[in-house]
């Protein structure tokens, strides 16, 4: 059994609503490790990599991209810690921060000899860039960025671009698609599982495809899990949250065909934001997912 590594990027620089930084906290107050332990495996929490505070910066000019070198800086530094816990042999848990952190996982990735493909479980398509964006925050990018498309700095970090093919790329949970990104989703030929797909056909369809996608001709699944894909009902604590989401059982499902496969090689966790939460539901939900992904079973 491969060992797990933790590596929390408290990170809200990607967007627009403070508290997203504490989402490593809330997720390991939540129990993250024990309940990894409870399944049977050594966890190693190598805690937190540096952040600054956008309070830190002053004013940021770039409205259509912004914090681009801070979001830039901590891409690389992540990107650094994935890369050496892989070819160590063992498995990130990347624990965020907001969505534009799985820029340095997929960096990171993308520097070790695997050849991954990548399951993005979203509400939103995280496909834009500087010229499509309706609000210049990069957690809206992430995805576009590790394709290839976007600002520069970010597409050539770590001197690999792209990150991943995106033929062997799918995203899960999609229901809130800005008019133009949704131009760059069908150009780049990313496999796009709408809601209203999961509801005609059904989440076990659906992630048995998906996974069909990711591993086809790769060594395994970067899973990039954005808790705004499960419905505000069961996560209320996200920044962007939208309605008609992934209920709880059509989520820990997709965990569990997952775990089932054997394929995942990486997973980050994000968007998780315990100042808009109801309690630490939204962590404790993010736990419960993590365990059914590392192979929680009822008996
Ligand atoms: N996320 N499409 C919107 C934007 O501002 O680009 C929302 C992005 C949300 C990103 O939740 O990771
Ligand atoms: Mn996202
Ligand atoms: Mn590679
Ligand atoms: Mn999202």
């Amino acid at each position: 059994m491969r060992e797990l590594r933790i590596i929390g990027v408290p990170s809200d620089l990607g967007q627009g609503r403070r508290g997203v930084d504490m989402g490593p906290s809330a997720i390991r107050y939540a129990g993250l490790s024990t309940a990894l332990e409870r399944l049977g495996y050594t966890v190693r929490d190598l805690g937190n990599i540096n952040v600054p505070t956008p309070e830190m910066k002053g004013l940021n000019h770039n409205t259509k991209l912004r914090y681009l070198q801070e979001v830039k800086e901590v891409a690389e530094n992540l990107s650094a810690i994935v890369r050496r816990v892989t070819e160590d042999g063992h498995l990130p848990i990347i624990l965020g921060g907001d969505h534009s952190i799985a820029i340095g996982s997929l960096a990171g990735m993308a520097q070790t000899s695997q050849n991954y493909g990548v399951i993005w479980f979203d509400a939103h398509g995280d496909m834009n860039t500087a010229d499509t964006t309706p609000s210049g925050n990069i957690h809206g990018m992430p995805l576009a960025i590790s394709l290839g498309y976007g600002d520069p700095s970010l597409v050539t970090l770590c001197a690999v671009a792209p990150k991943v093919d995106a033929k062997n790329v799918v995203l899960v949970g999609i229901r809130s698609i800005d008019p133009e990104e949704g131009k760059l989703i069908r150009e780049a030929g990313i496999r796009c599982y709408t809601m209203a797909e999961i509801d005609r056909r059904g989440m076990a369809e659906v992630m048995t495809e998906a996974i069909q996608i990711a591993t086809d001709g790769t060594d395994g699944v970067h899973l990039s899990l954005d808790l705004d894909a499960l419905d505000p009902m069961f996560a209320p604590g996200v920044g962007t949250p939208v309605n008609g989401g992934v209920t709880y059982r059509e989520g820990h499902l997709a965990m569990e065909m997952l775990a089932a496969s054997g394929a995942l090689v990486s997973v980050d966790v994000v968007e998780v934001n315990p100042i808009l939460d109801d309690g630490n539901r939204t962590a404790q939900m993010a736990v419960e997912l993590l365990e059914s992904l590392f192979g929680k079973t009822v008996m």
